[in-house]
């Protein structure tokens, strides 16, 4: 199964991402996470990233997609993968779309996980408190939400108009929200 997760920052992406790694059997590859891992080993393009993430814009396209072709190289996403974070713009779907061409490898689903403004801040401040994200400041949170209504909700449409759209409603516990994307999922490839 090769899964693209959406959803706006706060929507749970990552943490339905690492339930459904374990359900379905394949990576859990979170362009976020990588992102963040070349940030603290302090790399060169982890200086690069570093400051565009706390504002909360979005990282080059051409890094973005190197770094995903290298890890997509790696033999344990032949069983398939979920991609939680990318693509972030219709440039960055198009480039997907061509990179999954060129390895035989289409997205079998795009998943959307539907949440209300409030409850995304309500969520990021919450984990502010707990985990101490730098990009999780107010004025990061309220440029990562501007950034997904200009540039990620596009690629909803992109996926809808390919027929390989599910919009699953994000809000209530994770177990509940977990047990949708899975009806959701395995509905699609039923
Ligand atoms: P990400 O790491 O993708 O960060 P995010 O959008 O905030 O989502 P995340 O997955 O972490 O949070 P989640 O919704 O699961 O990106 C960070 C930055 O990296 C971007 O701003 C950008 O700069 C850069 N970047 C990443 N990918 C890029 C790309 N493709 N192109 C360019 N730049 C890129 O969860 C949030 C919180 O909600 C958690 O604390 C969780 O516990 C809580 N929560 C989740 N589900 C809940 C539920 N059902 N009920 C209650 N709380 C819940």
């Amino acid at each position: 199964m090769r899964l693209v997760l959406l959803g706006a920052p706060g929507s749970g992406k990552g943490t339905q991402a690492a339930r459904l790694k374990d359900a379905l059997g394949v990576p859990h590859i979170s362009t976020g996470d990588l992102l963040r891992a070349e940030v603290a080993a302090g790399s060169a393009l982890g200086l690069q990233a570093k400051a565009v993430m706390e504002r909360g814009e979005l990282v080059s396209d051409q890094i973005l997609l190197g770094m995903l072709e290298d890890r997509l190289s790696r033999p344990d996403t032949s069983v398939g993968f979920i991609l939680d974070g990318y693509p972030r713009n219709l440039a960055q779907a198009n480039a997907l779309d061509g990179l999954l061409e060129r390895i035989g490898q289409p997205v079998d689903l795009a998943v959307q996980l539907d949440v209300g403004t409030e409850l995304l801040i309500q969520r990021i401040a919450s984990r502010a408190q707990l985990e101490g994200r730098s990009d999780d400041n107010p004025e990061s949170v309220r440029n990562r939400l501007r950034v997904y209504t200009d540039q990620t909700a596009p690629v909803i449409d992109y996926y809808r108009e390919r027929g390989k759209l599910a919009c699953v409603f994000g809000v209530g516990d994770m177990d509940e929200v977990f047990a949708r994307i899975l009806k959701a999922v395995r509905g699609s490839a039923a």
